[in-house]
């Protein structure tokens, strides 16, 4: 029986049983400080080599009882001895073929712009007599790997494997060339996460890759400009990650545009813009919702050499603020982005006299018991409370006895979350009875 020695998984692909060569078999779980997901669930059983023949790796198990061999459970094999399990079909791809018999053949492909990774068609063949199993595991596709040339008019670049764990060791260079030379490129980004300080995605103008003078932007984590343009028709990225720890990597999207502008790089959440031109000169100026603070500059330029001259502004719930509409929304600070810690926020809502207000939850998510919010029937600190709540169960609506109300959120000097959003309105005393 060949030895297996070390085997990594990763991703979302069942991997094929395994079984060891020798007496025992050692599982190594590792995870980095990102993104949880569900994990793995396997199985094992112990049984006599001679029970097991040759073949290696690839077995699957049949249904006779007294001969099952280690499987991995998770999607539920279906199993016989003249039968292969359900090979499934690759995400961003498409399977031929639904006879898992003994001897029938199986095609997988990818959808257009991924690329098939593993073995474009597996066969269930017999393993031993009364086994049977395929001859490989089903193929995965990803994004195209590493670079290329690119033309306009648009398009789409991902770091490789997207939006799989890109690899360690990666250097990928691409160019973007418009297939109109009078127009230049803009470039947008739709998901960005690489490990900080480690791996990078630069960004430079025309096409002399790495050459200092030209380059944009230097980018890293998740923190990206709004939108870059080149001054010529062409662009260049290069996309570098170092020997560890990898993160969710990038998607770009690209598009040309007429020279002289800066490309229109939205509007803030919660916020509004005056000024509706991205030419040369051209200034942009941001103002926030009530209640909420604006982050950032007011005013943008359109620069010389097609960048704004700062990033368009963020909106973020202030921590202070008295409310008067007979309506509103209501926010923890940064929401649906983490609130801070050590804060104490404290909000009034004061409708008309001879009403009543009341608070419908539309999400609630804090550290349970360290932080909390607290609802009060008055504008004192020390008014009756109607309700507190802490962790992530959406608390039932809320009314208070007269026209005002008092929220109050405090949270300790650890650990934090999404925060809440409700969502207030007031009626006339005599509509509630
Ligand atoms: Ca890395
Ligand atoms: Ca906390």
């Amino acid at each position: 029986m060949r030895g297996i020695g070390k085997r990594r998984f990763t991703g979302p692909n069942l991997p094929s049983p395994i079984i060891s060569s020798k007496n025992w078999l050692r599982l190594h779980f590792t995870s980095d400080g990102n993104h949880k997901l569900r994990g793995f669930s396997a199985q094992y059983q112990v049984k006599k080599m001679s029970e097991l023949k040759s073949r290696g790796v690839k077995m699957l198990p049949s249904k006779d009882n007294h001969q099952k061999i280690s499987v991995l459970s998770q999607m539920g094999v279906a199993q016989g001895h003249n039968m292969c399990p359900d090979p499934g079909i690759p995400e961003r791809g498409k399977r031929k073929g639904s006879d898992f018999r003994r001897g029938s053949t199986v095609h997988f492909s990818c959808d257009e712009g991924y690329e098939l990774q593993g073995s474009k068609s597996i066969t269930c063949l017999r393993v031993t007599d009364s086994y049977v199993g395929w001859s490989d595991d089903r193929p995965i596709c990803r994004a195209p790997m590493c670079g290329g040339q690119l033309r306009g008019p648009s398009g789409i670049i991902t770091s490789p494997n997207f939006p799989v764990q890109y690899d360690n060791n990666a250097n990928c260079t691409w160019i973007i060339t418009t297939a109109d030379p009078s127009k230049v490129i803009k470039l947008t980004f739709e998901d960005f996460d690489l490990e900080r300080g480690y791996d990078t995605l630069t960004v430079g103008d025309g096409a002399s890759i790495g050459d200092q003078k030209t380059v944009f932007h230097v980018l890293s984590g998740t923190s990206t400009p709004d939108l870059v343009v080149s001054t010529s028709n062409q662009m260049w990225l290069n996309f570098k990650t170092d020997d560890t720890s990898g993160s969710l990597g990038f998607k770009v999207s690209y598009e040309e545009i007429d020279q002289g502008s800066c490309g229109d790089p939205g509007i803030p959440a919660y916020g509004k813009r005056e000024g509706s031109g991205f030419r040369h000169g051209d200034r942009l100026h941001f103002e926030c919702l009530p209640a909420f603070e604006l982050v950032g500059k007011k005013n943008i330029t359109c620069q010389k050499n097609n960048q704004w001259s700062a990033k368009k502004p963020g909106c973020v719930f202030s921590c202070f603020f008295n409310f008067t509409t007979p309506s509103g929304i209501l926010l923890s600070p940064n929401y649906p982005q983490e609130y801070g810690n050590n804060m104490h926020c404290v909000w009034l809502i004061i409708t008309k006299p001879e009403s009543r207000i009341n608070l419908a939850f539309n999400d609630l998510s804090m550290e349970k018991q360290f932080d909390f919010l607290s609802v009060k029937d008055g504008g004192k600190a020390e008014s009756p409370i109607l309700g507190t709540f802490s962790g992530d169960v959406l608390p039932s609506p809320i009314t208070t006895s007269a026209h005002v109300a008092r929220l109050e959120f405090l949270t300790d000097h650890t650990n934090t979350d999404r925060g809440f959003n409700i969502t207030f309105t007031s009626k006339n005393k005599a509509a509630f009875m």
